[in-house]
């Protein structure tokens, strides 16, 4: 009789707490290509490519660490497609007596996982997932009754907690956020540095002729393949960014220039969202550069408050809110988003760079989600649950517990504001403020009327006055909506026709452009 332990595509780390639960002889471990995971929506290839080729490599961790493995590929002939389905049939190859699994991170596993003692007459102990710093209960209680959900005061609980950045109780350098100090725009320099790339081995090419053969409709290509796809590589990769980046991470983490797709970012997402890397020791990695003088607080702290505070904030709130939380879309938007979205074939130049590379690599960076591509899904009035879609297909990070808060919740406030206190949208200036994009641009980011004008300034105003109703009472936006009654009326209406002509030219011909 064994313990049946399945090991799910994002949780590819040795120190799982379904294996922490089990000694190794008594078990065999799981682990299922399916194509209901492949196609729940239409993965970025090389999201695809990714996730399955960590998950072969992973095979070879576990084995090395005295696990068996029982691997079922896509191509088996026998695989059934979906998770619950494979149980059954290992449950029929193995003399299963119990199973042993971390709990999912979203609410459609999550239900699989709950069937499965009634549907198979077995013991199925769900494992709470110990990868995270803020359990589900610990996540509630410190929500339960506050009015006020701030992610600041989650983060400085998050820092007792875990001791980082803390001297006697208080914090490092006597503030708690150095964001203020994180707004510098960058210039293009050679010295940049560059994420390592990584040149894929025959498992990694098996795969990626597998996704171009079964997945050849799904977004991106996969000629140019560079990611890390084991545990080890991954290590190196954070190597690469405490070594030279993390120092500049802070100064240029919201700043976006042409053709510079990583900046001083750690494009470490993918391996923490999947198991190769761990959350906590990048933070120690990150508190000791700054103990020993490599990196300043600013940078260290900004690293920190992104992992342990919103990366645990957007899952304690996607838990919490519960499985209609994708169906909220409190500015009632059902815009359709544009096809260009797929294909990056517009002149906004901040939208193709920021599409273009989304599409080339499955990455672009928390600004470029949010101002760039977001904050236009926002400002068009995008239905939030195909934008939704649209990150959770594209990213290479993106699974659903940590996506949809950030999309439907900071980006799209179809939650109205449970997350953020106004809407994240701007106009053509902060854009500006922030990249090189408008120099290179056919529009002119200080014109709002006219054939050249920068659509996202008739925008903005347009968003304003279309959901004034909803957000006039808003506090944060008592400024714009005092600058907007001050303009003449000639002016109000100019900027009104300029949003609408370009809300005909979108709706009829799908293009921008007056
Ligand atoms: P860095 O800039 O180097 O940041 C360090 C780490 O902090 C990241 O690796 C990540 O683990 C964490 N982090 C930073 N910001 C966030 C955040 N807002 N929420 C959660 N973790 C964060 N992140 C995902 O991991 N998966 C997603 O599907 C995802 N979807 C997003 C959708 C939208 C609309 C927006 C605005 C943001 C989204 N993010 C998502 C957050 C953020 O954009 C990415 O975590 C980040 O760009 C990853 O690149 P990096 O590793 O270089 O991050
Ligand atoms: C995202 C993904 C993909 C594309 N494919 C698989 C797969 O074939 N097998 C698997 O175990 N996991 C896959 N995943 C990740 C799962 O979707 C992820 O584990 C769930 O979203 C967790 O709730
Ligand atoms: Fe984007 Fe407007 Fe700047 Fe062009 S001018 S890059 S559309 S913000």
């Amino acid at each position: 009789m064994t313990t049946l332990i399945p090991v799910l595509g994002d949780q590819l780390s040795l120190n799982l707490s379904s294996l922490r639960a089990v000694v190794p002889g008594d078990a065999v471990i799981l682990m299922m290509e399916v194509v209901e995971e492949t196609t729940y929506v239409r993965h970025h290839k090389i999201k695809l490519a990714y996730i399955l080729s960590a998950m072969r490599h992973h095979v070879l961790a576990l084995e090395a660490a005295g696990w068996r493995v029982d691997y079922v590929r896509l191509d088996d002939p026998e695989n059934s497609g979906n998770f619950t389905g494979e149980i059954a049939r290992a449950i029929q190859r193995h003399r299963v007596e119990r199973i042993v699994v971390t709990e999912a991170g979203e609410w459609r596993v999550a239900a699989m996982l709950e069937s499965w003692q009634t549907l198979f007459g077995l013991p199925v102990d769900i494992c709470p997932d110990t990868r995270f710093i803020c359990s589900h209960g610990e996540f509630d209680a410190w929500a339960t009754g506050r009015r006020d959900l701030k992610m600041e005061f989650f983060y400085r609980e998050m820092r007792r907690k875990t001791g980082l950045l803390m001297d006697d109780g208080k914090p490092v350098g006597e503030r708690w956020n150095f964001d203020k100090d994180n707004r510098k725009p960058a210039q293009a320099d050679l010295l940049m540095p560059r994420p390592l790339r990584f040149k894929p081995d025959q498992i990694t090419r098996d795969v990626i002729g597998l996704v171009n053969d079964r997945f050849a409709d799904h977004p991106g290509d996969l000629q140019a393949f560079d990611y890390a796809v084991t545990a080890a590589d991954a290590q190196r990769q954070a190597d690469n960014f405490f070594a030279n980046a993390l120092p500049q991470f802070g100064d240029y983490e919201d700043a976006m220039l042409t053709g510079e797709r990583f900046l001083w970012h750690s494009i470490l997402s993918p391996y923490i969202n999947s198991g190769l890397l761990d959350p906590l020791d990048l933070c120690r990695r990150a508190e000791a550069a700054h103990r020993s003088g490599t990196a300043p607080l600013n940078s260290v702290e900004g690293y920190i408050r992104q992992i342990i505070g919103w990366r645990e904030y957007m899952r304690g709130i996607y838990w919490r809110e519960g499985p209609g939380y994708v169906d909220r879309n409190f500015l009632e938007h059902s815009r359709t988003l544009p096809s260009w979205y797929w294909n990056a074939d517009t002149d906004m130049h901040c939208l193709s760079e920021t599409i273009g590379q989304t599409l080339a690599t499955a990455h672009a960076h928390h600004i470029q989600r949010l101002m760039v591509t977001g904050n236009f899904a926002l400002l068009i009035g995008a239905d939030p649950r195909q934008v939704h879609l649209w990150y959770l297909e594209v990213y290479i990070d993106a699974y659903e517990w940590v996506e949809l808060p950030n999309t439907l919740g900071m980006s799209q406030f179809g939650d109205g504001g449970l997350l953020g206190s106004k809407p994240y949208i701007s106009s053509g200036a902060y854009i500006n403020r922030m990249s090189d994009y408008c120099g290179n641009c056919r529009y002119n980011v200080k014109e709002r009327i006219g054939h050249d004008a920068c659509p996202f300034n008739a925008l903005y105003w347009d968003f304003l006055i279309r959901h004034r109703d909803k957000l006039g009472g808003n506090r944060r936006l008592a400024m714009p909506y005092r600058n907007w009654d001050r303009q003449s009326d000639q002016d109000q209406h100019a900027t009104l026709e300029q949003a609408a002509a370009f809300f005909r030219r979108l709706d009829s011909e799908g293009k921008e452009s007056y």
